[in-house]
């Protein structure tokens, strides 16, 4: 159960320990090793043939991560259902990926593109799980996870004709006994002297609370999923009639009716006018204390209580309300002029209390969702508020905040509940605005470059994985959904497919191309997360009760260990390998609305049908190697890496066969090995990074037989540059 030690703050500065950080590089035969380095034995994958078990596009990028001490490339073999070879080739070595700390290799098959399904990846003795190639591959995903939003609905029952009956339920929170109702929650002593009416919204993951500031950001993305197929003209797959949900039917897209119920909850969070704070919005509501696992949410007996209001929450409800007002516009005119009035007071109130902040310390019986910066949640209520109304004091807003040239708003790590700057971003980049050309074109290439960086970073890894080596925090899944998004919008501004190959190999790692093995998202995959802490879909504790329904996100990987499941089964792990699928994990292993919300906005982005994209990112280093020096016996060359792509390289990777059999005997500026003829140099720490345009160069000394004949074939690995 789940105690206020949990709530530590986002765990954006997590630094890995050195013995994480060393993988180990066996030099040898073949040897694939399912029980890789860094992974603990009570989570160990199943096979060393890492693929996304769900499948691959035809047409989009289809690459695999084995993992094995072997140093040379392995044959790999792509097997149909009935067990004929349809493709072949070699691996490409890797060497030591660092977030998992295991050893690896990748295979590329993305030149083959018939459908089917029942495929196997072989290598070296290795069966992949199987997985399918299809156009609709992920039409299934883009449901069932915009379905998670109405399965956490509070404040009405969730029915067995749309739910199946494992997932039925009363409604919870409308003060039917045991259960306190959320129809009249009174403040927290000292905060206020009266109730609100705070019914509906969602459920915020495994718990019971409702916070503004979270519910904000998914809003948001539940939104902008729909704004987004919109522009592309694809909007009707998330139209009436898609979802199961109630409203269904109703002439209005499933996916807005969804967002409603949350967008109805957020206002009601909204200090009444007369009231001191008013226009303000409560930070959150939720149980006195803690109640103990499992709980289904209408036998919940705590009280409930409102926290403080928060300038944080206050503008998350201003972006979210004005967002609402431009979406809703054309299918409910009223309630697009409800939320804009709503989101204007909360403008207005947030800058008459700009300070106003949700302490951390705030963590019994709910989540503290503390922020003490705010800066950019003010800079997103104005992108939004700009981008609908188009008004000057909003524009003024935009340009003077900090947040609108900062290159933080677009970071590697994703954004979040406490990191709003980039959906700010975001918006001003694609909906249209009054912004000058040129600080339109900024803002653009600002998204662009940022996807670009994800693309390096995927590049630098055996995984592929849109997230840095220090990115494995709670809720790490988000992160590399959230930065997939962030690839979708700059493919789609710019209609390269690169982009769109980023964000389809995002999803590639949510299932199961990754440390583990293993998909993260319930019912989909082989081996996928179906313990995730939650207290009505407790299986594990509770056989009468269900798993979490298909399409539910775990948090992800955490090597912060915050829990205490976490603390006994994980320790000692790789930070992409801090992972248990046990329900007492909910610091790696709980589900949350903004985890599902990229997660569904991704999945609607990739089951889209389109025709760019096929191939994965292109080249971008080159290498050249120069003799220094020759004598009788031996030789020193300097090999130079030079970065050709637009955007900066971390960490690289060179290999090369010596045809004359030469034999390096030692190495500077980069950690170079040999097997064989066949020489893998990798950077070292302090130039792993290359600027676009600059180069990065190493020396090696060797012995050589009489002749010294250049190396023939120079390969990064990847086709990128690590
Ligand atoms: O997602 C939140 C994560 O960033 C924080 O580090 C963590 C501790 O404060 O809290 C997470 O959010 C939880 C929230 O506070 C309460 N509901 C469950 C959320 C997911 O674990």
């Amino acid at each position: 159960m789940p105690t206020s030690s949990r709530w530590r703050g986002r765990g954006r500065s997590l630094r890995l320990s050195a013995s994480l950080l060393t993988a180990t590089l066996l030099l040898g035969g073949l040897a694939i090793a399912p029980a890789a380095a860094g992974v603990p034995t009570t989570v160990v994958a199943t096979t060393a043939v890492r693929v996304n078990q769900v499948g691959y596009l035809p047409d989009g990028p289809k690459r695999a991560t084995v993992v094995t001490t072997a140093t040379q490339a392995l044959a790999w073999q792509l097997r149909n259902a009935s067990g004929t070879v349809v493709a072949s080739g070699s691996t490409i070595p890797r060497g030591a990926d660092t977030p998992s700390g295991q050893s690896v290799q990748v295979a590329d098959f993305s030149s083959y593109r018939s459908t089917g399904s029942g495929y196997v990846l072989a290598v070296d003795g290795s069966d992949s799980a199987p997985f399918d190639i299809r156009a609709d591959l992920y039409d299934a995903l883009r449901s069932d996870s915009m379905a998670f939003f109405h399965h956490q609905r509070s404040g009405i029952a969730i029915d067995a004709s749309l739910v199946g009956t494992a997932y039925a339920r009363p409604a919870g929170h409308l003060g039917v006994a045991p259960n306190q109702g959320d129809t009249s929650v009174p403040c927290q002593a000292g905060v206020c002297d009266y109730a609100q009416d705070v019914r509906g919204g969602w459920y915020d993951a495994g718990d019971h609370g409702k916070y503004v500031v979270n519910g904000g950001i998914s809003t948001w993305l539940v939104v902008n999923s729909f704004e987004r197929a919109e522009r592309a003209g694809k909007d009707a797959a998330l139209g009436d009639s898609t979802l199961r949900v109630p409203e269904r039917g109703n002439g209005i897209p499933d996916v807005l009716d969804e967002a409603r119920w949350e967008l109805d909850f957020l206002m009601r969070m909204q200090v009444p006018e007369g009231k001191s704070y008013a226009g303000m919005a409560f930070h959150k509501v939720h149980d006195a204390a803690w109640t103990g696992m499992p709980m289904r949410p209408d036998q919940d007996a705590q009280p409930r209580e409102l926290h403080r209001p928060s300038t944080a929450a206050t503008l998350n409800l201003a972006a979210a309300a004005a967002q609402c007002a431009r979406v809703f516009r054309p299918y409910d005119s009223a309630f697009a002029d409800r939320c804009l009035s709503a989101a204007r007071r909360a403008w207005t109130a947030a800058q008459a209390n700009p300070a106003l902040y949700a302490p951390a310390s705030d963590s019994t019986g709910g989540g503290a969702y503390e922020d003490t910066q705010v800066t950019d949640e003010f800079y997103w209520a104005a992108a939004e508020l700009y981008a609908t109304t188009g008004e000057s004091t909003y524009r003024d807003a935009v340009t003077s905040s900090p947040w609108h040239t900062s290159a933080d708003a677009l970071g590697p790590y994703g954004f979040g509940w406490a990191d709003t700057a980039a959906l700010g971003r975001l918006t001003l980049a694609t909906v249209p605005n009054g912004l000058p050309a040129t600080d339109l074109a900024r803002v653009r290439a600002s998204v662009v470059s940022a996807a670009d960086g994800h693309l390096s970073r995927m590049a630098a890894q055996g995984y592929a994985v849109p997230a840095p080596a220090d990115g494995y925090f709670w809720g790490s899944n988000s992160e590399v959904a959230d930065n997939a998004i962030v690839m979708a919008v700059a493919g789609e501004l710019t209609g390269e497919g690169r982009y769109r190959a980023g964000a389809l190999e995002a999803m590639d790692y949510l299932l199961g191309r990754n440390a583990l093995g293993r998909s993260y998202v319930t019912g989909y995959g082989e081996t996928s997360s179906q313990n995730q802490h939650h207290r009505f879909w407790a299986h594990q504790l509770d056989a009468s009760l269900p798993h979490p329904p298909a399409g539910s996100l775990a948090g992800g990987p955490n090597s912060g260990l915050q829990d205490p499941v976490a603390q006994e089964k994980l320790t000692g792990c790789a930070p992409s390998a801090c992972y248990i699928d046990d329900i007492g994990s909910y610091s790696t292993n709980e589900v949350a609305i903004n985890w599902n919300a990229p997660l569904a906005w991704l999945a609607a982005y990739v089951a889209e049908r389109t025709t760019t994209g096929g191939e994965p990112p292109t080249a971008a280093c080159a290498v050249t190697y120069a003799v220094n020096d020759i004598w009788s016996t031996g030789f020193t060359a300097t090999v130079t890496v030079k970065n050709t792509g637009p955007a900066a390289v971390d960490g690289w990777q060179v290999t090369w066969t010596y045809p004359g059999g030469q034999r390096v005997t030692s190495a500077w500026n980069a950690t170079v090995t040999q097997n064989g003829i066949a020489v893998n140099a990798r950077n070292a720490d302090w130039n792993r990074s290359i600027a676009p345009g600059a180069t990065a160069s190493f020396g090696v000394q060797g012995t050589h037989s009489g002749t010294n004949p250049p190396p023939t074939v120079f390969a990064l690995d990847g086709n990128t540059c690590a």
